[in-house]
């Protein structure tokens, strides 16, 4: 077993109710959200151990290598607002950053604010249990490492546990297969083989061009077409960025106060009565500009009225005509059936065309679906796809899939798996009941993944460190949510979306892709602005509006002799 680390100052430090503990807070996951969690709670005197899995600092900037992996929201805006140094000497090369510079940035912050010391690598976080007699957290890992610590929060990523479609006969195949999420560090090479990729979500739809040049034969096979509308993805130029950083504190402001977290210029106005010349004039200059924002945020009720929407969808509809050759082929790559943004807007850099290279082949999963894999290819109802190599491209256990995966057991050993059985659900989708003193990041219930999940991650930091030192400042030793307020929550999550398209389509959004998952929509669909308002306004209150306050401790107490 490691020897764990002895930090002093904290609470821990100071010997009080929890002050056995290894630190005041254990963080699991140094992704985004993980290093500034350390930053944000050194920053105020707090210990803190941050446990990953990976060989790296990164979350899911280290683990999705494939080829093409970029942000879809631009870099200066998908980045830490928290360091005016940060921002201002950090320099962003293209409009969406590529994974490997994403990287880079990570470990520089990782360097710059010295948090590399709260971090331990290569450690899984397997089991998560609250001693109610302690009131502490004790983590548990694959290297028999145990941390203790009197709050734990989960910053395990809202997409990080890949979904591996469990096709039969996958173990015969004597070819190479891989997930986007786990593609090996050192690339794969692909010259001169025949590549098949299932699934064409953000991420098929950013691998399949890039995999296309490389591969001798791509076979694509699609279940369900999805909207895309181009990134426009280019070079930042230096005047550029110094207009955005002679301003980007306001820049930063504006971001924290919007819906998506994206700082907008304008404030859009209904679609409804526009003519559709109009309307399509606009369409036309968000697809030159590139990007969703322009798009989505074309009319200001595209999500919420059928009508508009179906006018924007009609018009990447009719694109996808114009830019692919073959009509059955761009028939099959046309959505239907679903409103656009109801899924989450791909972004993409020539995908539509990449059909038009003669190596590349789609095959319609709704005609002809994946009976199983044999030694040598893919068998479909009717034609078995040879191929030398198989990328699943298919997505994540999204939202509350990586929490789960953790054994957490909370008071009187209630497992967190079994309480989210019938639907992943906690309070702000923050705390969940019975477990004092676990906060989620971007948990079911927070705006999760509906924007610039960057803005959602720095919200939710800030507000939850706030919570613990304010707890410490007054003494508290425990914060819970109830039952009632979970279900609350998720009910009123629920009336949010069902005001809107999202449900109108089957997405990872509610769990509509993992088999056997509960549905429940997951992500609060109000907007960063609202659910900001609301949390804020909960601490403002001194938390116990939503939640439970030293429970714990004085149930525990009046048991003490
Ligand atoms: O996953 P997805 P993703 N047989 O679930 C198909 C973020 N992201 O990794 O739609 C055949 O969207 C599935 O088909 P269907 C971003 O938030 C961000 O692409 O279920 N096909 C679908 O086509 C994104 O939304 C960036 O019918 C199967 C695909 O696989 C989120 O990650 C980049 C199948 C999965 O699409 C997830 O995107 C990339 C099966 N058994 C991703 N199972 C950025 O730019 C699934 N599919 C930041």
């Amino acid at each position: 077993m490691k020897e764990s680390a002895v930090h002093t100052g904290g609470m821990a430090g100071r010997g009080g109710k929890q002050g056995g503990a290894d630190a005041d807070v254990a963080v699991v996951g140094a992704g985004f959200a993980g290093l500034y969690l350390a930053h944000r709670a050194t920053t105020l005197g707090l210990t803190v151990v941050v446990l990953e899995a990976g060989e790296s600092v990164g979350g899911t900037w280290y683990w999705n290598r494939y080829p093409g992996a970029r942000c879809d929201v631009e870099s200066i805006d998908y980045s830490y607002s928290f360091s005016e140094e940060l921002q201002q000497e950090w320099r962003w090369t293209e409009r969406y950053a590529s994974q490997p510079e994403i990287l880079r940035y990570l470990n520089h912050v990782a360097d710059r604010f010295d948090l590399r010391r709260h971090i331990r690598l290569n450690t899984r976080v397997t089991a998560a249990r609250f001693d109610e007699d302690a009131l502490t957290w004790t983590l548990t890992t694959d290297t028999d490492e145990t941390v203790t610590a009197a709050f734990c929060v989960m910053a395990t990523g809202g997409l990080s546990v890949p979904n591996r479609p469990d096709l039969p006969g996958l173990d015969d195949f004597r070819g190479e297969w891989y997930h986007t999420a786990r593609w090996p560090a050192g690339g794969v090479d692909l010259r001169g083989r025949r590549v098949a990729v299932v699934g064409t979500g953000s991420t098929g739809i950013q691998a399949i061009p890039m995999i296309a040049r490389e591969a001798d034969h791509l076979i694509v096979l699609q279940r369900t077409p999805n909207f895309s509308v181009p990134a426009r993805n280019r070079p930042l130029s230096e005047a550029e960025l110094a207009k955005v950083k002679a301003t980007y504190a306001r820049r930063r402001a504006r971001g924290r106060i919007a819906p998506s977290g994206v700082p907008s210029d304008r404030e859009p106005s209904p679609g409804r009565g526009v003519p559709p010349e109009r309307r399509r004039q606009a369409y036309e200059a968000g697809w030159a500009e590139g990007g969703a924002s322009p798009l989505l945020r074309a009319y200001s009720d595209m999500l919420v009225d059928e009508e508009v929407n179906a006018s924007l969808a009609d018009f990447v509809r009719d694109k996808i005509g114009e830019i692919v050759d073959d009509p059955a082929t761009a028939a099959a790559l046309t959505p239907y059936g679903y409103p656009l943004g109801a899924k989450r807007l791909c972004l993409d850099t020539d995908y539509f065309a990449t059909y038009n290279r003669p190596n590349v082949e789609l095959v319609d999963l709704r005609k002809t679906p994946i009976e199983r894999i044999t030694e040598t290819g893919i068998q479909t109802g009717d034609t078995l796809y040879e191929t030398d190599v198989i990328v699943f491209a298919t997505g994540f256990d999204a939202i509350s899939g990586a929490v789960t995966a953790i054994d957490v057991r909370g008071r009187a050993d209630r497992s967190l798996r079994d309480y989210w059985r019938t639907g992943p659900r906690a309070t702000l989708g923050l705390m969940a009941a019975g477990f004092p003193n676990l906060f989620l990041v971007n948990g079911p219930g927070s705006p999760a993944v509906l924007g610039n999940v960057l803005a959602f991650i720095e919200h939710h930091v800030e507000w939850i460190i706030d919570c613990i030192d304010s707890l410490r400042r007054d003494g508290i030793h425990t914060i819970e949510s109830s039952e009632d307020s979970d279900e609350r929550w998720a009910v009123q999550v629920d009336e949010i979306a069902a005001a809107t398209l999202y449900p109108k389509a089957e997405s990872w959004f509610a769990g509509a892709n993992v088999p056997g998952k509960p549905r429940r929509f997951l992500p609060y669909a109000a907007g960063l602005h609202t659910y900001r308002a609301r949390c804020d306004d909960s601490a403002a209150r001194g938390y116990g509006a939503d939640f439970v306050l030293d429970h714990a401790l004085s149930k525990h107490a009046e048991k003490r002799p």
